[in-house]
């Protein structure tokens, strides 16, 4: 994502032009940061990505070079979503964002390969009766999974429609029996710099500061909409795309479906996020997909779907309104002023 804040914008090398402007811009902007020294960063992180950085830059490519382990998952399939046409399973697995092993697409799936999910401990407690620490294999045991072919948008204005298996987060909460001063969930990603090279490394890592957290409202957690996502395309998800674990909220903007999740807790006051925390005007809390309401940088109104097609496919979308699942979550938000509580 683009952050505009005086660390960033000098020492960022995660431009990211390509997802939110035409090629003729897009090109101009990339020839400025090969002049300026950026293409060559890949330099930093050694020679696993040394061979694809600069085109690594320019896209993500197709990566055949997947060495981490994925076991496929029984699930019930989604027969409700069957027209929406799926992002091919390679683009999914190697245009990423997660910071914490580098803030360009393609070096998710380059540097998150020997990435360690098991064992695995996720743990949620706070304003509960019953706090409950779930192991690797409870993960995918402890509810019957489902298929949820969902649209996912970024907040950069590129979207995809993904396949996830998962569970609806719901059910988890109904498990931990929230108290009445729960008003806010609030995930947390693993923090382990030894495994996540972004996470102390601020250039690669784009500027955050980790831990990633991210929040929801308790009622938009409970909304049956609302996937603790466990798989993509019929098995486990690769570490690039939030293994073992991660949230999937399909009406607001991709940043709020946190990776890699370590804990779930419940809060009485709405929390500081990490996006928000970075830039306020540009990230807020709600983060719901809204045409309406602009970022200050770039339109909202249209996005770019990715799909089996090049580089450059005019593939060029409307943006619908909560992401086109208004009529699931929009009464959530009926007395808001919507360009308020972006
Ligand atoms: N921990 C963590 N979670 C994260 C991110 C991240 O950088 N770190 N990026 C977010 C953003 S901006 C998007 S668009 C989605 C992308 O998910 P995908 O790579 O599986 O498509 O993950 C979100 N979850
Ligand atoms: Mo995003």
């Amino acid at each position: 994502m683009l952050i505009k804040t005086q660390s960033n914008s000098q020492s960022n090398p995660a431009i990211r032009s390509s997802e939110i402007t035409d090629e003729s811009v897009y090109l101009q902007r990339r020839q400025l940061i090969k002049t300026m020294g950026f293409l060559g960063a890949g330099a930093l992180i050694g020679s696993t990505v040394s061979k694809t950085a600069n085109a690594g830059f320019f896209d993500s490519k197709d990566n055949d070079s997947n060495n981490f382990k994925t076991t496929p998952l029984k699930f019930t399939a989604d027969k409700d979503n069957l027209s929406l046409i799926k992002t091919p399973e390679q683009k999914v697995i190697s245009h990423n964002n997660f910071y914490e092993f580098g803030a360009q697409k393609h070096q998710p799936a380059e540097l998150a390969q020997n990435f360690n999910v098991d064992p695995w401990q996720l743990t949620i407690s706070g304003e509960c009766d019953n706090p409950i620490t779930l192991d690797y294999d409870d993960l995918t045991t402890m509810f019957p999974l489902e298929e949820r072919i969902y649209r996912l948008r970024c907040v950069e204005a590129w979207s995809m429609v993904i396949p996830w298996v998962g569970f609806s987060l719901a059910n988890l909460l109904k498990k931990v029996a929230p108290n009445s001063s729960a008003k806010y969930v609030v995930f947390e990603t693993l923090h382990d710099p030894k495994q996540m090279p972004g996470q102390d490394d601020r250039r690669l890592g784009g500027g955050i500061n980790y831990p990633y957290v991210e929040a929801l409202r308790l009622d938009e957690a409970m909304n049956p909409l609302t996937l603790m996502s466990v798989g993509l395309y019929g098995k486990t998800l690769p570490p690039q795309n939030g293994a073992p674990i991660r949230l999937v909220v399909p009406w607001k903007y991709g940043f709020k479906s946190v990776k890699s999740i370590v804990s779930i807790k419940l809060v009485s006051k709405q929390p500081a996020t990490t996006w928000q925390k970075l830039a306020a005007s540009e990230y807020g809390f709600y983060a719901n997909v809204n045409p309406n309401h602009d970022h200050p940088r770039w339109s909202q109104a249209s996005e770019r779907r990715i799909t089996s097609g090049g580089l450059f496919a005019r593939n060029r979308i409307e943006t619908l309104p909560f992401n086109g699942y208004g009529e699931q979550v929009a009464h959530m938000y009926k007395d808001m002023d919507l360009s308020k509580y972006y």
